[in-house]
């Protein structure tokens, strides 16, 4: 297993890679060409400056989150083939920049949603909240804008405003698409890419929905055990694969976690584990990393990653905002590195039990 921090880039990120290195346990980190924009093709220039700045920083590029899909091909839009081309391509050039590991998602317009993020709890931290009773107040139109003014100031991934000030049209793009239809595009899109995955050797990792139903009447097909089986069967080449998120499962209580990696042997490829606690249907926070401070059994989680042999990379997820750090929401140092040492902590347990 290998253990990585998510970071946004010089300039974009209040976190320095010192930082990070700093960090005991974690050798590498998983960023993005955040200068570019969906559909755009990445170059190995661009790829290879961005691997020497990590590098200089005496860290690696353990893998890509994320090259995202353009909404054409999501919603088989008129030029969708181009961007597949265009997609191509930038898997061809991680290939030869030796970059193993993309996370994608195929949620349509939106990337997570949250109904506040910087829910303050006893303890005075914050956190990133979800409240469907918050939320089917809202306008969708009006979204990216609410999202905007709680990210302190920086670019939340997936909320891109370019994107977001193309709201309506993007909505209507979608007015045809049913989970069904949007299934269909997934599997024409991977079909497509495998060949080159399998030329680069190149890791494809779907993200889980978030949360894991339809919201504003998308739909949202990477929900449950028997959807993302149903994808790894589609497409039963192992070069597609999951990134499971711990965090985005859980929106549901009835997912049940661990059951879920062990039915995914050999296909998880990335793993984003953080902990929320679960107030009522449709409502919950991300608390601290610990079992103790969620819902959900940390311990039984990294068992059953540790069970199904898991080597890939890991990342602690969204942290809350502790001791006056001023960082984009969910991705401040100091809760990701707690989280970090937590789930290695008990990987350290688990290991040496194996023995
Ligand atoms: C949220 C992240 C997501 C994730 C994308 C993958 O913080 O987990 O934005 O990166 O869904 O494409």
């Amino acid at each position: 297993m290998k253990m990585s921090l998510r970071w946004y880039g010089e300039g974009n990120d209040s976190v320095t890679l010192k930082q990070i290195r700093q960090i005991p346990g974690v050798k590498g980190v998983i960023t993005s060409l955040y200068n570019t924009t969906p559909g755009e093709v990445w170059t190995v220039e661009g790829i290879k400056a961005m691997q020497k700045t990590v590098a200089d920083g005496g860290l690696e590029i353990y893998g890509i989150e994320s090259v995202n899909v353009h909404d054409e091909i999501k919603s088989a839009g008129k030029n969708r083939d181009l961007y597949i081309k265009n997609y191509i391509e930038s898997l061809e050039n991680l290939g030869k920049c030796d970059v193993h590991l993309v996370c994608y998602n195929f949620m349509p317009v939106f990337d997570w949603t949250r109904s506040n993020l910087a829910k303050e709890r006893a303890d005075g931290s914050t956190v990133l909240a979800y409240d469907q009773r918050e939320v089917d107040k809202i306008d969708p139109n009006n979204l990216a804008e609410s999202i905007d003014k709680m990210s302190n100031g920086f670019i939340l991934p997936g909320w891109e405003p370019e994107r977001m000030g193309k709201i309506k049209e993007l909505f209507d793009e979608y007015k045809d698409v049913n989970n069904e239809r949007l299934f269909e595009n997934l599997v024409y899109f991977l079909k497509a890419i495998m060949p080159t995955c399998d030329k680069y050797n190149i890791d494809m990792a779907i993200h889980i929905d978030d949360p894991v139903w339809s919201v504003f009447g998308l739909p949202r097909i990477i929900t449950h055990k028997e959807a993302i089986l149903k994808l790894m069967e589609a497409v039963p080449n192992t070069h597609n694969g999951v990134t499971l998120c711990t965090g985005s499962l859980s929106s549901n209580p009835k997912n049940d976690i661990p059951e879920i990696i062990r039915s995914l042997k050999g296909r998880i490829h990335f793993a984003h584990v953080r902990n929320t606690f679960h107030e009522a249907e449709g409502v919950f926070e991300e608390s601290a990393h610990l079992s103790c401070d969620g819902s959900l059994d940390m311990y039984a989680i990294m068992k059953a990653f540790h069970e199904i042999g898991f080597n890939g990379v890991i990342r602690p997820d969204h942290g809350r905002m502790i001791w006056d750090e001023v960082a984009m929401p969910g991705y401040g140092l100091y809760d990701r590195a707690l989280g970090a040492n937590y789930l290695l902590g008990l990987w350290e347990a688990i290991e040496k039990q194996a023995k």
